[in-house]
């Protein structure tokens, strides 16, 4: 029997499996097999977007496991996002009825906003004229009527800096209880990470390998010196590094994963820790976000012209 996986506890009361089985950019042909290594592996987290455009084959996975008695719906947690171009109020449970579908559930664990951006209804992909106004404090009482519903279990944001959270927090009437944003030894956050803290909301940390392609050979990740020598240390590999270092920070994190010993490898991060001393060298890493928000800035279209206004300055080591 796979080991119960540790947990943060929400403002909602619920739990959140502090590991999660990320599915951006995983094949819909190849995310099926992953969500079943990974639940048979003991994972109870999956993060889903309606933008990954693989919901219904993560759906059809989910059912085959529940059917044949692999796990009940009520042990797994599923996680999924409203995308940009559905932030109208009367939009967002239409949405969420999508991901539903596709995903054969009745409720999500947790449903966020993806970004604080708006794009044209029905618009598709990143072109700058698809961008329009936010009005964030509109979707998000959309967002709270999925969760008065039911539908949504817990609600939050992602990609929210603090001053956008705590903006949402003095308008909101029922808080987030996430905010996801891009956090690995690369872009720690430390700011934001407190903010969060104090105000009840928890961090979900993305990308927490450092997207392996994203950043310059400098910033990757995987390939930090001092996280490598980290690794070597502890006899574990650079990725349960960058991993175990979220745990020890207090956020749960999401690694996507389709390869099967990946998806093993990256759940063996319990029953060890970071001494405190190689944790405290982790700090000394030098910083850069990776996952820029570039698309969603320009200078005529759109609510933020650039991307410190994305941002709310948080885009250098903060
Ligand atoms: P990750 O940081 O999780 O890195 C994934 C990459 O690392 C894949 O190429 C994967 O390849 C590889 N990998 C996985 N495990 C290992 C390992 N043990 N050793 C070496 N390489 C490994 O990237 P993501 O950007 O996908 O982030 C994770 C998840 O976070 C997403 O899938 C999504 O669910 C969420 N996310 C949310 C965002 C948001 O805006 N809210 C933005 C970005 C991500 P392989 O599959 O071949 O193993
Ligand atoms: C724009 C990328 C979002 C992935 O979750």
């Amino acid at each position: 029997m796979a080991k119960a996986i540790p947990f943060f506890e929400l403002n909602t009361g619920a739990k959140i499996p502090s590991v999660g089985l990320g599915t951006w950019r995983a094949d819909p042909g190849a995310v099926a097999d992953a969500v079943t290594a990974a639940i048979k592996a003991g994972y109870r987290h999956i993060d889903c977007a309606r933008l990954y455009c693989n919901e219904k084959e993560v759906g059809c996975a989910l059912k085959k496991l529940f059917d044949n008695g692999v796990v009940k719906r009520g042990e797994v947690w599923i996680t999924s996002k409203l995308w940009c171009n559905d932030h109208a109020p009367e939009d967002v449970p239409e949405s969420l009825g999508k991901t539903l579908q596709d995903l054969q559930l009745d409720y999500v664990d947790l449903y966020l906003i993806h970004w604080p951006v708006s794009m044209k209804k029905g618009s598709e992909g990143y072109k700058p004229e698809n961008l329009t106004q936010t009005n964030i404090p509109a979707t998000w009482r959309a967002m709270e009527a999925l969760y008065d519903s039911g539908k949504a279990r817990a609600i939050g944001v992602s990609n929210f800096s603090s001053k956008k959270l705590g903006d949402l927090l003095a308008a909101a009437r029922v808080p987030p209880a996430v905010n996801q944003v891009e956090c690995h030894p690369v872009w720690q956050q430390p700011k934001l990470h407190e903010f969060c803290q104090s105000r009840g909301v928890h961090l979900s940390g993305y990308s927490p390998l450092g997207s392996p392609d994203a950043g310059t050979i400098k910033t990757q990740v995987l390939k930090n010196s001092i996280l490598n020598t980290i690794a070597e240390k502890l006899g574990k590999s650079p990725a349960q590094v960058a991993l175990r270092w979220g745990l020890q920070m207090g956020h749960s994190v999401l690694p996507k994963s389709t390869n099967e010993a990946r998806i093993k490898e990256n759940l063996d991060i319990f029953d060890w820790s970071i001494p405190e001393d190689l944790f405290a060298k982790l700090s000394g890493i030098e910083q850069e976000r990776l996952v820029k928000g570039t698309v969603f800035v320009h200078e005529t279209y759109g609510s933020y012209k650039t991307l410190d206004e994305l941002w709310d300055g948080e885009t250098s080591d903060a």
